[in-house]
């Protein structure tokens, strides 16, 4: 298509022609020889005029001559095949293109950088220390005078247990930052739940009336509390006897129930019979949240079991803020802020109850064996996170969320 290959790495000014001669487009072409490419691979660039019809003659062209298109995320996949990055980069790329915000571009980048790897690979190799000591004071039993009160031991134990809790931490703000933490409202019809929506976001966005059954559909606010992008999410009120419609908005509710990152159980104050007939997930945090107390005399306020306010005051808001933001685990860390995925938390979490589970054998069973294998499991699963240990299944999936040409 260029007649000859232009020298590596610098801009050349070519006619583009297709596989007969015929001039297509001119521009920039750039030759990046292996290995310095982004895959890895000879990678050759052009930078054309754009326009779909002319780039749609190129690619003709291109696939004339031998080329195919190339799968979603196959760039990106060739590049973590070839050690160009890991799969926490990889999927970094992704998470840069999609940042809804500028801290999570930033973080993102952060984490493209590898700056999320290298915190997983400080964990990593601190347990791998932990297993080569473990390993050999069971190998050679007659120096063990008692490894188990060896003081370098329980310090490197005390220093990986610190470096998981970091770990986590900041996994968890990098996971809220590029996913945002999704709060569902939930409750019984008239309790006010429309009415502390609007309240949080400023909003006018809900159907606020004294009959019950207002809110059919599910409504979603985009809020920011210091920093932190929260989803609000109110629902039909839960009930037993709804019409048809009602109880479309009821199975509704429910189903955003099973994707939340905390829910608000709103009850109304001056209701005696206020509680819920309703499974709520086991892992998700619940608030309870007392609302109308200007027509009660509670004093508004709370933690994060239960907070008292009035939707139609605004006292104990600030409250709830702040308990949403403590339940979200969000803090600002700066420079330090990368992204990070539920799998990623997933996959530490996993490595870090490997990790308690061998110290709790070791410490009461004084089993080195098993301290050992689980630390070998700990690791394991410390090593999906940048893919040093996945499997196909798992790349398939991360890579053909990718678009086209990336
Ligand atoms: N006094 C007082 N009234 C409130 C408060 N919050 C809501 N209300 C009233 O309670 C009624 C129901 O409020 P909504 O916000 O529609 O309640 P909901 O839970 O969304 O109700 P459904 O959508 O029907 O399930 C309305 O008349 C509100 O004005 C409050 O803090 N104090
Ligand atoms: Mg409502």
């Amino acid at each position: 298509m260029l007649g000859k290959l232009p020298p590596p790495r610098q801009a050349a000014h070519r006619q583009f022609r297709d596989a007969d001669g015929n001039a297509l487009d001119n521009g920039i072409a750039l030759y990046f020889p292996a290995p310095n490419s982004f895959t890895g691979e000879d990678v050759i660039e052009l930078q054309g005029h754009g326009g779909p019809v002319v780039i749609g003659m190129l690619v003709d062209a291109a696939v004339a001559l031998g080329a195919r298109l190339a799968e979603p995320g196959e760039f990106t996949r060739r590049a973590f095949l070839n050690d160009k990055l890991d799969l926490a980069q990889a999927e970094a790329i992704v998470d840069l293109v999609e940042s809804g915000t500028e801290q999570a571009a930033r973080a993102a980048l952060r984490s493209l950088s590898g700056a999320f790897s290298a915190l997983v690979g400080t964990v990593a190799a601190e347990l791998e220390r932990l297993r080569l000591f473990v390993e050999a004071a069971i190998d050679f039993p007659e120096e063990e005078i008692d490894f188990l009160s060896d003081r370098q031991l329980q310090d490197a134990i005390a220093s990986a247990e610190a470096s998981f809790a970091a770990l986590i931490a900041q996994a968890k703000v990098g996971r809220v930052l590029r996913d945002g933490y999704r709060v569902v409202i939930v409750g019984k019809p008239n309790a006010g739940k429309s009415s502390l929506m609007n309240r949080l976001s400023g909003e006018d966005t809900a159907i606020v009336t004294e009959l019950a059954g207002t809110t059919r559909d599910i409504l979603r606010e985009q809020i920011n509390i210091d920093g932190l992008a929260v989803e609000l999410v109110d629902t039909a009120g839960l009930r037993n006897d709804p019409d048809r419609i009602e109880a479309e908005g009821i199975r509704r509710a429910r189903e955003a129930l099973q994707s939340a990152d905390a829910v608000l159980w709103i009850q109304d104050a001056t209701d005696s019979q206020a509680a819920l007939d309703e499974e709520l997930p086991v892992d998700v945090p619940v608030i309870v949240v007392r609302n109308k107390i200007d027509l009660t005399d509670e004093s508004p306020g709370g933690d994060e079991q239960e907070i008292r306010l009035s939707a139609k005051t605004g006292a104990g808001l600030d409250e709830l803020r702040t308990a949403i933001r403590r339940l979200a685990g969000y803090r600002d860390l700066g420079e330090q802020t990368v992204t990070a995925r539920r799998r990623h938390v997933d996959a530490i979490r996993r490595a870090r109850d490997h990790f308690t589970a061998g110290q709790k054998a070791l410490a009461e069973q004084r089993a080195g064996e098993v301290f050992a294998e689980e630390l070998r499991l700990a690791h394991q699963a410390l090593g999906e996170v940048t893919g040093s240990t996945s499997s196909d299944d798992l790349l398939g999936k991360i890579f053909t969320k990718f678009c086209i040409g990336k």
